[in-house]
């Protein structure tokens, strides 16, 4: 594998970068996790604007423009021969000093790299996956806004580890309103008869481009499609529920905190929606 830094690949053994790297000292930078399907690489614009909203949120001026950017990625897919992966793009504040200032720190390090990505088992995209509730709150909108896909995901893995405690795959976050916001590395959608619904981003949710993208495909199949906030009793009353994200792209719930949700298995919305996911990645991207 070649990896891409700061506008030059290196073999994967020597892709490095200094220890003094804010990304690495302070979590201080931002990403994007990108799949390419079928010789394109889906979304690519929205991933790289939402990356860049990402560097404004935390005052972080990336050195290239966006279709430089662009451009990186799908070099990157090129040069590893990828044609159906995921992309990891990631720029750090880059080298300073011991201390957060990041005014120390004078280039920021842009990193591309194109492998693969497999977030859940085969055999929950079947079955469903069950999840629970954790007791890690998502951050506040006004701290780190967990809109910024900083490299500061400390609270998401703790969210992660108690799911994992419990036994299962992902865990419900909470707001500090007790409204649900999310999943630690994915969107929540339930189906309530005709009506898709999916927390607003208000709630502490990440735009999700798959969010973005299932809402679309949503409206497009006649459901109407909502943002209220939403409680964990709205989803235990759900006839379905399913998550979103680039990795896990969607993938069926089939029990939250011990409730089986609807039948008990994923449901015809779901299953509908799915298809319409996949014959869109397959035909839609910027070519690599
Ligand atoms: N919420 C959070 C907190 C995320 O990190 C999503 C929702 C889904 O967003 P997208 O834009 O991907 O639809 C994410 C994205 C991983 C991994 O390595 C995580 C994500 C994406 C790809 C891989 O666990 N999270």
């Amino acid at each position: 594998m070649k990896v891409y830094i700061d506008g030059k690949f290196y073999d994967e053994q020597d892709a490095k970068i200094s220890v003094f790297d804010h990304g690495l000292l302070y979590g201080d930078g931002i990403f994007e996790g990108i799949r390419a399907y079928n010789g394109r690489v889906f979304k690519l614009k929205e991933h790289v604007e939402r990356l860049y909203y990402s560097a404004k949120a935390i005052l972080l001026t990336i050195p290239f423009t966006r279709a430089e950017v662009m451009a990186a990625v799908l070099e990157t897919c090129r040069v590893n021969n990828v044609r159906d992966g995921y992309i990891r793009l990631i720029v750090t504040r880059g080298v300073g000093t011991l201390g957060l200032n990041p005014n120390r720190c004078k280039q920021p390090s842009i990193i591309v790299i194109a492998g693969k990505i497999q977030l859940y088992p085969e055999e929950m995209y079947k079955n469903g996956m069950e999840i629970v509730t954790v007791a890690t709150t998502r951050n506040l909108v006004n701290a780190v806004n967990p809109a910024i896909k900083s490299l500061n995901y400390l609270n998401n893995i703790l969210a992660k580890i108690e799911a994992n405690i419990a036994g299962v795959e992902e865990a419900i976050m909470l707001n500090s309103d007790g409204f649900v916001a999310e999943c630690t590395g994915d969107n929540i959608f339930m189906v309530k008869g005709k009506q898709l619904l999916t927390p607003p981003l208000s709630a502490g949710a990440l735009y999700g481009i798959t969010r973005g993208v299932v809402m679309d495909l949503g409206r497009d199949a006649g459901l109407q499609v909502g943002e209220p906030n939403l409680t964990r009793y709205d989803f235990f009353n759900a006839d379905e529920c399913f998550l979103t994200g680039t990795g896990a792209e969607l993938i069926p719930v089939v029990k939250i905190d011990g409730r089986q949700i609807g039948t008990g298995q994923p449901g015809g919305v779901t299953h509908d929606l799915i298809e319409r996911y996949q014959s869109l990645t397959k035909s839609t991207g910027e070519p690599i």
